[in-house]
């Protein structure tokens, strides 16, 4: 039996899976006794209530007149610094290498040998910026000064050597859901009032970012449309909203997509979905697939990055090749069509997430990682 443990941790705070894995595993760290310092620029949307061993360190940046970017990095780096001599931190754990991980390194240079760094890559910090001319060969620095490193998918520990030429060991630590909060609702009231009882609920969600591909999420939902009634409902906000809004119009769709926009209680409205579709063009894990599954709810997707990790095809879900937006639909459609697929489907996704993506399997993992680097194994 170790030692609680004194952890930073810093990400973004207020957007992305990324975001929300670290909050939820500091507060589950902060359960199992740690004491657990979050240093970010805003409070964590789901940090939600108060608990004795959280606390909250704001990164304040100097806005002084010379500057024409405001040096945000080098507060962060300071921050953390700060914040390790103040509490005496044990670990700084940094979601996200961009540019959380470098951060930390700078830190860790203030502070001294004593501060670990564990840095988890999360996706587009390797997928895309890692690809960036200007920051690959910083990134690849922070990935390889960090005393550990843990990806979140197996692709992604292979994308991290293809892209970044990484030697080093990568740990392999899963998304995750709390199964107390992830399990399938009872939302049949809320479901007549949206949808009318022949109506199936397709659902999306995301950042509307391009590597998305809402467009083909329109296009599946189309097809299956023309095949049987149903409701498309669209969750999330981001920059590619309004392009959406304009295809649902020039497709004729407005009666039947409904725009959520940012949703909190994400169990409860996962739970009034039939089927979760999600074409991306790349994704790392794809935390709202799990979210889904915890929830009973099967997702029709692309067979790219972590997802075919995450679902199992035929069993959990389907996937088809990214753009292959027919057979997406005949998916859909195969799915609806066969109640008893879907019972057995839908049972197998709830099985499959409490036992191989469970909070306590994955915090444990985390855990590990944490003593193994403090030279406690
Ligand atoms: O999906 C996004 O665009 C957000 C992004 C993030 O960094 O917050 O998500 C990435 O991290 C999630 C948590 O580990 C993964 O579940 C997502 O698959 C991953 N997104 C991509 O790889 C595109």
């Amino acid at each position: 039996m170790h030692n609680p443990l004194k952890i930073g941790i810093t990400c973004y705070p207020t957007l992305g899976g990324s975001g929300v894995v670290a909050t939820e595993l500091g507060k589950l760290l902060a359960e199992k006794g740690h004491e657990v310092h979050f240093i970010t620029h805003s409070l964590p949307f789901r940090l939600g209530a108060f608990h004795r061993n959280l606390f909250y360190h704001e990164v304040e940046v100097s806005d002084y007149y010379v500057f024409k970017y405001p040096p945000y990095d080098l507060s962060l780096a300071s921050k953390m610094a700060q914040v390790a001599q103040m509490q005496n931190l044990d670990l700084l754990h940094v979601h996200y290498a961009v540019p959380h991980a470098i951060c930390a390194y700078l830190a860790k240079q203030m502070v001294g040998d004593r501060l670990k760094v564990v840095t988890t890559l999360h996706g587009t910090d390797i997928t895309i910026l890692g690809q960036d001319q200007s920051l690959s060969d910083i990134i690849r620095l922070a990935i390889d000064k960090s005393d550990a490193v843990t990806a979140v998918s197996m692709d992604l520990i292979k994308q991290t050597r293809e892209l970044l030429g990484i030697e080093r060991d990568i740990d392999l630590a899963y998304n995750f859901v709390d199964k107390r909060v992830y399990y399938p609702r009872d939302v049949a009231a809320w479901r007549r009032e949206i949808a009318n009882p022949d109506e199936a609920i397709l659902m999306h969600i995301s950042n509307f970012r391009p590597v998305k591909r809402v467009g083909d999420v329109l296009d599946i939902f189309a097809n299956v449309r023309r095949r049987r009634p149903a409701k498309l409902l669209l969750v999330g906000e981001g920059p590619e909203l309004s392009k959406v809004h304009c295809k649902v119009r020039n497709m004729g769709l407005e009666d039947s997509v409904v725009f959520l926009g940012k949703q909190d209680d994400v169990a409860q409205v996962i739970s009034l979905a039939d089927v979760l579709l999600l074409p991306s063009e790349k994704e790392s894990f794809g935390l709202v697939a799990l979210e889904g599954m915890a929830c009973g709810v099967p997702t029709v997707g692309s067979d790219t990055g972590g997802i075919p990790e995450l679902i199992t095809h035929g069993e959990t879900g389907f996937l088809a090749p990214v753009g292959d937006v027919e057979k997406m639909a005949d998916y859909v459609d195969a799915l609806l069509s066969d109640r008893d697929m879907y019972a057995r489907m839908s049972e197998a996704c709830v099985r499959r997430a409490r036992l191989t993506f469970c909070n306590d399997l994955i915090a444990a993992e985390y855990e590990r990682i944490y003593y193994r680097v403090l030279g406690l194994p």
